[in-house]
């Protein structure tokens, strides 16, 4: 098959990359959004998230008019669906952006095109929810238009060198489907391409991250485990992962972002007699800001009136998506025991969490604190210097959870240090 023209619906952390990376491979690719902000944006040549490389790229790919930015689909050999599936708040999936999607294309799909399904979705979506929307244009799936669901599988952070190096599932609706995925996909990938059947590749995509949840709420529960027995989880998890067979994940303050957090409640609500273990593991992980509260009460009792810096709101590291952040969570707690909080979120400075200041830099988030809680690992925060820090803040707890400075270094320039899930290390 040839691909000269692709469209790309969906200009966020998945779909931007991936029609830039297809225009970096001389493909003619047009991006498609209803967002009016993004289409400003990128039509004056502003990239609207921040992924490390992406600007680089989008700006070539703009510049060269190889990528062009459009608020419907136009006609093309293939198009790529790349929109949010985010939940309800009754934990279900809201597929109404994959239905619309796929109802833009339905004006200009023509025989011989393919049409791929990225976006995460419970199973089935792509032949029960997809399929029959795409027929209405009165062409047949697998007779007149290829149908295909291939899950993205990059970590945000390393986004495009993983849409590049990683395995790549495609899953047809039918071989034929499959095999023209392939085809497209090959423009760029360099990983090992897996052909299966839609179904299965939407299982994989959701099996995936539910095994890193399940995997991070038993590591979290240690934390609790090693805090009432005393122990320092870090030092254990640390010891048992020399074990050959034993690869505990890290706790910390719980799970955010927009995929680990959600995709699991895909599975439970697609069939949740018999899901008792995933919905366990949500809960233990959405329980877990909740745990770095009470921890940190043990620590500096009531924390009505303390000024807290809470340093980090990004769901994860060096990232600047606060999507179902956990940060955010215990942010939220914090102010509900009547905590004055300062927040720094070094990747979103302006990013404004109810109840809570949003200092514009590190020095003044810090400046009046009586505690300062590390909530996400940025590479700036470890690379603290204690000693410069204890000259910029009236502040002697630190309490670290997700392990990401020195408990020596800090303590040698005059802090309390401490870490959630240790309480062998306990300052008395
Ligand atoms: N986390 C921990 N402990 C750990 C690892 C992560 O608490 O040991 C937390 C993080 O801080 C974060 C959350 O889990 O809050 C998720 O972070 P992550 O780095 O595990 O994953 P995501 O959500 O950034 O990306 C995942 C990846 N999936 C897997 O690793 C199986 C990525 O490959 C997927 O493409 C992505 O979800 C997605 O889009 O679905």
């Amino acid at each position: 098959m040839n691909f000269s023209h692709i469209c790309v619906i969906g200009l966020g952390y998945i779909g931007l990359p991936t029609a830039s990376t297809f225009a970096h491979k001389g493909v003619r690719v047009t991006g498609v959004d209803n967002n009016p902000h993004v289409i400003d944006s990128l039509r004056n040549g502003h990239v609207h998230i921040y992924e490390p490389g992406l600007r680089e790229v989008v700006e070539d790919a703009l510049t060269t008019g190889q990528l062009r930015i459009e608020t419907k689909p136009v006609e093309a050999d293939a198009f790529i669906i790349a929109v949010p599936t985010p939940f309800c708040g009754d934990k279900k999936a809201d597929l109404s952006f994959v239905r619309s999607a796929a109802e833009s294309i339905v004006p200009v799909l023509r025989r011989g095109n393919l049409v791929v399904l990225e976006s995460t979705s419970p199973p089935l979506t792509t032949k029960q929810v997809v399929q029959p929307i795409l027929e209405t244009s009165g062409l047949k799936a697998g007779k007149d238009f290829l149908l295909a669901y291939s899950p993205e599988r990059v970590l945000p952070g390393q986004i495009l060198k993983e849409l590049v190096e990683n395995a790549r599932v495609i899953g047809g609706i039918d071989d034929a489907s499959a095999l023209a995925g392939k085809a497209l996909y090959s423009l760029f990938v360099k990983g090992e391409i897996i052909l299966t059947d839609a179904t299965t590749s939407e299982m994989v995509k959701l099996m995936e991250n539910t095994y890193r949840d399940v995997n991070i709420a038993i590591a979290n529960e240690f934390s609790r485990l090693a805090a009432r027995f005393e122990v320092d989880v870090w030092e254990a998890v640390e010891i048992a992962n020399r074990h050959p067979r034993v690869k505990i994940l890290s706790p910390g303050p719980g799970v955010g972002g927009h995929c680990i957090s959600v995709d699991p409640w895909f599975l439970v609500e697609a069939a949740p007699d018999i899901t008792p273990l995933i919905h366990t593991a949500r809960d233990v992980n959405d329980h877990q800001p909740a745990f770095v509260i009470e921890s940190l009460k043990q620590l500096a009792g009531d924390l009505k009136g303390k000024k807290t810096a809470a340093l980090g709101l990004a769901y994860k590291p060096d990232v600047d998506d606060v999507r179902e952040s956990p940060a955010v969570e215990v942010v939220h707690a914090l102010v509900s025991e009547g905590s004055q909080v300062t927040t720094y979120e070094p990747f979103r400075a302006d990013y404004l969490v109810k109840g809570a200041e949003a200092a514009g830099s590190f020095e003044a988030a810090i400046k009046e604190a009586d505690i300062i809680l590390l909530l996400v690992g940025h590479s700036c925060f470890k690379q603290l210097d204690p000693r410069e820090v204890a000259g910029q803040t009236r502040a002697s707890l630190v309490f670290d959870t997700v392990n990401c400075v020195s408990r020596d270094a800090w303590s040698a320039a005059g802090f309390r240090l401490e870490k959630l899930g240790d309480r062998k290390n306990l300052v008395k």
